[in-house]
């Protein structure tokens, strides 16, 4: 332990406080001195302004909180567009991301300590009294054993932090008695069994109920875990040992960590994604700051602040280091190699990365904190949120967009070190952003495709659990909280742990056996915490002027392969071959292609990045040909353009990416295959028309719906059950004839999409739809006269009372005559269509392979001039020069070819895997 704590060079110390205490606390009051220290920049706000925006945050939670305990509670979550509870084995399986359902209403957990920061201590009481009343944490079900930790384990000891908080201060939770804790207890000692490995390593799942490797427990058979997945638990292993005395939970995470810390990679000091739990090899090589490792990161900082001991601050410094000489490229976060760590292991970033601007405050390194935040509100400007996967030029790689809240955690964090105004302008475009594109009747809706708009049935616990705590604190003054928050340390699902813990029962350190007491040297305490009077030594302007250089980054982007080729070009060497320009039939690319790998190390690189570069351009390739998803928004009251649903675009008829929006009220075509001549002409005329799959081409149901005079058409899929959240993206071919004839634009929906149309039908008669490319924004469709009278957008009591819990309940036939309606039948499956449609449209529908992850619809962004220019003459070299030392001596000359090429197969299939790896 340093003496004084790790802060050196901060403010005052705090001397009622053990020292490690004094570490957290100085580190948190760094934070804070900021605020006044901003003074020029960005216009200040007032007080009105940020309490406005505060109170509209609270309105926010209202309606996610509100929504979810009375449509889904005690389910785990609230299924926003379908607005009910999301039970595990009663929904589609999402695979991975179902195992953080354990039936112990999730949600619920994860906003406790929430409700207290928003300042809504009745409803805390409440709550605890429901969790204390309803929650169940013995279930037969197989869970995350990360997820469990992060989220309920560390949403009932937030819980117990505050309750016992608040039953000290003498108002509230008076009758409080530890119920939550003890919970907590009964809740770690359920997941102990999943350390019984030799390494210390967590397995990755655990049996609520019977717990590992027991034939009834269904788990306990897994190979490897991710390094986040094993490294995320101190501190709340370590809080729930200190608050109980039992010091096994503490002893356990620490093993974990040790056994992690022991196996990084030596010469470049990184961690790889994946770790056989039995082995400890790497399974995954590649490092970065984002998914997979992300919080592994966090805890050895926020370890050592809560737990004040040194050998975390050392291990953490020595991956800082690392990261930030082989990962950092400011503004980008890129994931290399473990053992190449020059070498880029991808040329696409992940959403997750975007909590280590947070944590690089809390380390004191603003300046590349400032700049790669400022890259990715680019990037969040550019796509309204940031989507899972986004490239080094910024396109748009994974779609998706699950409401995730660590860009507005960063930027509460910057804002607190900084003070500077421009970070309350940010979190205002966050809210807005979520109040324009994901709220929806019943809660807010996790973006399926950001480019579309469109929406997935889905609200993350986290959602409640963190994005609402940081934009509320982001404009919060101590006096809009009811405590102090200085007082407790953020673990990574925005729990609070109080920082005195430091003090308490710490036997479970004394135990730690490999960790041996070393004294560190001052650097390892440099910018332990941010001071900003050294930060920002009479300049007011410095987080500025290292944003300013930055405000172009996305628009401008000029790819980084080309900026690699630059510098060697600058150095007179001779350009790589790039994958893009590679020609099987030239001679002299296929030399320089035999000899990649086998030569200096420089060629080497070249020649992985090169097998990268080919793997990517042949994915791209074949996303190319498929066409993105669609959108169709319906419009008509009580929705006025809040839910969009995620659509299969069709290969023939109006191509919606080129022409304006469809806008019209749907109608059932008769027969609802619209396999003939419709029956019911004078229904559809004008209207989009509904179809089911099934029994015909699909090109045959838009000619039949279009000579009726529809002038669009929906098809919605017979398969009971299929919904765009668990099946890949759907295109609707043509008949392998001319469709040239048809001019309307069709679109797909899945069942479940689908029958949220035909529900509302049933209930609000006329619902009218727009059928596009990308959701339009509501400001426009509410410009239809009709409509504005309809709604004034986002009022006060907006968020109930137009919830489509109406959808769900009391249904009102509509006559659609003697046929079959689809209204009646919705939630029937049409066997006998099942197989026809097998027969035919189901041959000529081709499903994209990246339902996730589709395709950017655009060319790359194109470069600047600059790189462009260089780009041609680079090629113009590549292509006249001689090679001008073909007996170079390669620095890898005694490394045979084999293990080379093993290598690169490696690389290769890492490359693969993560291309498939859901993050
Ligand atoms: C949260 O559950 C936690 O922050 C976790 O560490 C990773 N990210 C999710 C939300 O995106």
């Amino acid at each position: 332990m340093s003496e004084a704590g790790g802060c050196r060079g901060c403010g005052s110390p705090v001397p009622q406080r053990a020292p490690w205490s004094l570490v957290a606390t100085t580190a948190a009051l760094c934070l804070v001195t900021a605020t006044s220290v901003w003074t020029a920049g960005a216009a200040p706000m007032s007080r009105e302004e940020k309490q406005k925006l505060g109170n509209q945050v609270l309105e926010m939670f209202d309606h996610a909180y509100g929504n979810y305990m009375e449509h889904a509670y005690p389910a785990d979550e609230l299924m926003p567009l379908t607005c009910r509870g999301r039970v595990r084995g009663q929904e589609p399986s999402r695979g991975d991301v179902d195992d953080a359902l354990g039936k112990f209403s999730l949600t619920l957990i994860d906003s406790l300590d929430t409700l207290v920061v928003l300042n809504k201590t009745k409803e805390f009481e409440d709550a605890v009294r429901k969790v204390l009343r309803d929650v169940n944490l013995d279930n037969d079900v197989v869970v995350s054993v990360f997820e469990t930790n992060i989220r309920v384990l560390g949403g009932l000891l937030g819980g117990h932090s505050l309750a016992i908080m608040l039953k000290e201060k003498g108002e509230h939770m008076q009758w409080y008695n530890d119920e939550l804790l003890q919970m907590a207890k009964q809740l770690g000692y359920k997941l102990l069994p999943a350390f019984n490995t030799t390494s210390g390593l967590p397995y990755p799942r655990i049996n609520l109920k019977f717990g590992i490797r027991k034939p009834e427990a269904r788990t306990g058979t897994e190979t490897d875990t991710c390094t986040a997945c094993a490294g995320t638990l101190i501190l709340e292993f370590a809080a729930l040992s200190r608050f109980t005395g039992a010091t096994i939970f503490e002893e356990y995470a620490r093993k974990a960590l040790d056994f992690l810390w022991e196996k990084r990679q030596r010469s470049s000091n990184l961690v790889g994604v994946t770790i056989n739990i039995h082995t400890g090899d790497w399974v995954r090589k590649d490092s970065g700051v984002g998914a997979g490792i992300d919080s592994y990161y966090e805890y050895l900082l926020k370890a050592y602040v809560l737990l004040g001991d040194d050998s975390f601050l050392e291990r953490f410094n020595t991956h800082y280091d690392a990261i930030m000489r082989y990962i950092s490229q400011p503004p980008l976060l890129l994931d290399v190699h473990i053992h190449k760590p020059m070498l880029n292991a991808r040329t696409w970033m992940d959403a997750l990365l975007a909590f280590f601007p947070g944590l690089q405050v809390l380390k004191g390194d603003i300046r590349p904190a400032i700049e790669t935040h400022e890259m990715l509100y680019q990037v969040i400007k550019k796509h309204n949120f940031l989507p899972e996967a986004f490239t080094t030029d910024f396109r748009v790689h994974w779609a998706q967009h699950p409401l995730r809240p660590e860009f507005a955690e960063s930027t509460y964090f910057l804002y607190k070190a900084t003070g500077d105004p421009y970070y309350l302008e940010v979190g205002k475009t966050l809210i807005e952003n979520l109040n324009k594109y994901a709220r929806v009747p019943c809660g807010f809706a996790a973006m399926k495709d950001v480019r579309t708009g469109s929406h997935e049935d889905r609200m993350d616990s986290f959602f409640l659990a963190e994005m609402f705590k940081y934009l509320y604190l982001l404009y919060a003054d101590k006096e809009d909280i009811i405590f102090d928050i200085e007082d407790y340390i953020f673990t990574t699902e925005a729990h609070l742990l109080p920082l005195w813990l430091s003090t308490t029962n710490q036997s479970a350190s004394k135990k730690n056996t490999t960790s041996e007491y070393i004294e560190l040297d001052d650097s390892n305490f440099d910018w332990t915490c941010p001071n900003t009077q050294i930060l920002f030594p009479n300049d007011p302007l410095y987080a500025q002027s290292i944003r300013e250089p930055l405000k172009n980054v996305v628009d401008k982007s000029c790819p980084r392969g080309i900026i690699r080729v630059e510098e060697s070009f600058r150095s007179g060497a001779k350009p790589p071959l790039r994958a893009r320009d590679f020609m099987a039939t030239n001679p002299e690319h296929l030399e320089i292609l035999k000899k990649m790998g086998a030569a200096s190390s420089i060629d080497a690189e070249d020649g992985l990045r090169f097998m990268q570069e080919m793997i990517e351009l042949s994915s791209q390739q074949q996303k190319e040909q498929q066409l993105p998803p669609r959108a169709v928004q319906i419009v008509s009251h009580p929705f006025f353009g809040r839910v969009v649903l995620t659509a299969g675009p069709a290969q023939f008829g109006l191509d919606l990416s080129k022409h304006k929006e469809t806008r019209g009220f749907v109608a059932s075509s008769k027969p609802y295959n619209g396999c003939s001549e419709l029956t019911n002409p004078e229904a559809v005329m004008g209207k989009i028309a509904l179809i089911q799959r099934g029994q015909c081409m699909f090109a045959e149901k838009a000619r039949n719906i279009q000579n009726a005079g529809a002038i669009g058409g929906i098809v919605i899929d017979d398969n009971e059950g299929s919904s765009s959240d668990t099946a890949p993206l759907f295109q609707m071919a043509g008949d392998g004839k001319d469709t040239d004839d048809i001019k309307i634009p069709m679109l797909f929906l899945f069942s479940k999409e689908g029958s949220i149309i035909l529900d509302a039908i049933r209930e609000y008669e006329e619902v009218e739809v727009l059928l596009s490319d990308k959701a339009k924004d509501r400001a426009a469709i509410l410009k239809d006269p009709e409509m504005e009278s309809e709604e004034q957008p986002f009022s006060e009591n907006d968020s109930q009372n137009q919830s489509t819990d109406q959808l769900t309940s009391g249904s009102q036939e509509v006559d659609l005559g003697d046929q079959e309606s689809p209204e009646e039948s919705s939630l029937n499956s049409h066997p006998e269509s099942l197989s026809a449609a097998a027969a035919d449209d189901a041959a000529s529908v081709s499903p994209s392979e990246q339902n996730s992850n589709p395709p950017e619809n655009h060319e790359p962004a194109s470069l600047d001039g600059e790189c462009t220019d260089l780009d041609n003459q680079l090629q113009e070299q590549s292509e006249t020069e001689e090679d001008s030392n073909p007996n170079v001596s390669w620095g890898k000359k005694d490394q045979p070819i084999d293990s080379i090429l093993a290598d690169w197969n490696e690389d290769i299939e890492a490359f693969e895997m993560m291309e498939k790896d859901e993050l």
